[in-house]
């Protein structure tokens, strides 16, 4: 494979592991733990995975260990640092026993089902270490929850002498592997599961993970192009530049961005829900800021927008709820299927309440049918599909002229349009990401070898030196309760959204009116790999925040 010189000479970079694991390690285990809600009904859908404790791994002494094969999957996004996971638990292996055989299964959870998979080998771990990307096995976004994708997985398992199967993903697909731990405990098919948090929407961390890995370097990235918009606007002072976000349902990607950054506005969606906010009232936020920079005589700006903001504006949170519903079919469970997506379009209309229908009938032609037509597997609306960011500007324009017919605005308006996502969800990782993925990957070698099934990888001290990490397990149980899912109750880990009254949030809400009129960018340039710890080491500024 030919390489870029950049990454022929990071794959040489050794990632840096806690303390505790650059030896034998020794488990220590907490008091039993319980679920964050529904106690009694995750419990008695978890019997043999619930209730355990958190593991510590501390330094302990040399055993030796009969070799295991292990399984990994990549489950949906990619995020920054997911090969160096693979590496991690590849050498973290190897350290066990070198007889150990890890085997990659392919395209993500269908791998395990369709039984293709490859063996890793020393070369072909090189090739990959400290790259961006998932293409080492490719991900997908199938959802293990049916028993016989499970018992289909145990004769691939089985045929491959796999003890373990490591799965990384986000919070749905480390719940569904919390679902296979819990079957094949139940069954004791003596497979273990383990999870490993990754996403870059930063929306799987709680008390025990401090963040998803991939989150840093994906705002990095993200950062690095406002900030080069930020110096073009600056520069031209002619453009007001709309630029959504990545980040699903959650704003942490949007929030980080903007303390990064210093735009004239960042909206973040969890606000817009808790003060009960209505499309127009974004819009004429917005139009407020632009209004006002223009009578300062600057008819430029920038706005940051999370792709998930139009799920958080209640009325249209409601009219997605009923969506869902509807396009539910009770008896299965399942999407309901339609010939084509206009009798999609036409079922909807046709089936839901009349105040629903008439929000729905409110909006552009693009959204209502982006918004009536398919979700993923695993239930979202696909908000990345949406494009907000036009959205707003149009109706940002609109008020803008009503304001100049009535006096109260004399500017210019002119807008730009960008959605930052696929191009940093496989940038090469940061050395917080590299360092991060590593650990996660070796640590869950540690919990193998230690027997846990059920457990999901944890690391934290992260805002610490490497060296000072803390790797251990937590369950995953601990982290989920009951929510309504594709018209059903169902147990899932529950997602973290942003905090407001957390301290990224309060420090963001500190400055944003300072940054909404005068002008106070800051260009954060790009990833950098080697050089001053202050340039190439840093964390993002939530976690930084978050830890204080
Ligand atoms: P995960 O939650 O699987 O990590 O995916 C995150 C994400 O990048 C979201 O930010 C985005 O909405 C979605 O994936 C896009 O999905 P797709 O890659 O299928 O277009």
């Amino acid at each position: 494979m030919e390489k870029s010189a950049l990454q022929a000479a990071r794959s040489a970079y050794q990632p840096k592991l806690p303390k505790a694991l650059q030896g034998p390690v020794t488990a220590v285990e907490g008091a039993a733990t319980q679920s964050v809600g529904n106690q009694e009904e995750i419990k008695a859908m978890f019997p043999n995975t619930y209730g355990m404790p958190v593991i510590t791994f501390e330094q302990g002494e040399a055993k030796s260990v009969a070799p295991f094969n292990v399984g990994i999957i990549l489950s949906g996004g990619q995020a920054p640092g997911g090969h160096n996971v693979i590496s991690g638990l590849y050498d973290g292996v190897k350290s066990l026993n070198p007889e150990c055989k890890l085997y990659g299964f392919l395209m993500g959870p269908g791998g395990l089902v369709d039984h293709k998979y490859v063996e890793f080998t020393d070369a072909f771990i090189d090739e990959y270490r400290n790259t961006g990307g998932f293409d080492i096995i490719g991900s997908g976004r199938t959802k293990l929850e049916k028993e016989a994708q499970f018992e289909s997985g145990i004769e691939i398992l089985r045929k491959l002498g796999i003890k373990a199967l490591v799965i990384i993903g986000g919070d749905d697909s480390n719940t569904n592997a919390c679902v296979l731990a819990e079957y094949y405990a139940a069954k004791k098919y003596g497979v273990q599961v383990i999870g490993c948090p990754k996403t870059i929407d930063g929306d799987l961390k709680n008390d025990q993970i401090e963040t998803s890995f991939g989150f840093d370097t994906a705002c990095k990235t993200y950062s690095e192009l406002i900030g080069n918009i930020q110096r073009d606007c600056n520069s031209a002072r002619k453009y007001w530049h709309f630029i959504k976000l990545m980040g699903r349902s959650a704003s942490h990607i949007a929030l980080e961005c903007a303390l990064q950054t210093q735009p004239n506005a960042c909206l973040i969606s969890e606000e817009v829900e808790a003060k009960e906010m209505s499309l127009d009232d974004v819009v004429t936020y917005i139009a407020g800021i632009v209004a006002e920079r223009a009578a300062a005589g600057n008819n430029f700006g920038t706005v940051l927008i999370p792709e998930g903001l139009i799920e958080f504006i209640p009325a249209i949170k409601k009219l997605i709820a009923e969506l869902n519903e509807v396009l539910t079919d009770p008896t299965t469970g399942e999407s309901r299927v339609f010939a084509s997506k206009e009798e999609q379009v036409a079922f909807v209309k046709g089936n839901i309440a009349a105040d629903n229908l008439a929000v729905l009938e409110s909006l552009p032609k693009d959204v209502e049918r982006q918004l009536c037509l398919d979700r993923d597997p695993h239930g979202n609306v696909q908000v990345s599909l949406i494009e907000t960011e036009k959205l707003l500007s149009a109706m940002v324009a609109t008020k803008l002229e009503a304001w100049k017919a009535e006096g109260k605005y004399n500017g210019k308006f002119s807008a730009q349009h960008h959605f930052f996502g696929y191009e940093g969800r496989c940038a090469a990782p940061s050395n917080y990401d590299a360092d991060y993925c590593y650990s996660l990957g070796y640590n869950a070698s540690r919990l193998i070898s230690n027997g846990k099934t059920g457990y999901m990888s944890v690391i934290k001290n992260t805002t610490a030196p490497a060296a000072e990490w803390i790797a251990g397990g937590v369950p995953i149980t601990m982290m989920m309760n009951m929510e309504r899912r594709n018209g059903a109750m169902k147990p899932v880990i529950r997602k973290a959204l942003v905090e407001l009254d957390g301290a990224p949030f309060k420090y963001f809400a500190s400055k944003r009116e300072e940054w909404a009129k005068d002008t106070c960018y800051i260009y954060p340039g790009p990833i950098q790999y080697w050089g001053p710890t202050e340039v190439c080491d840093q964390c993002t500024r939530t976690l930084a925040l978050e830890q204080k």
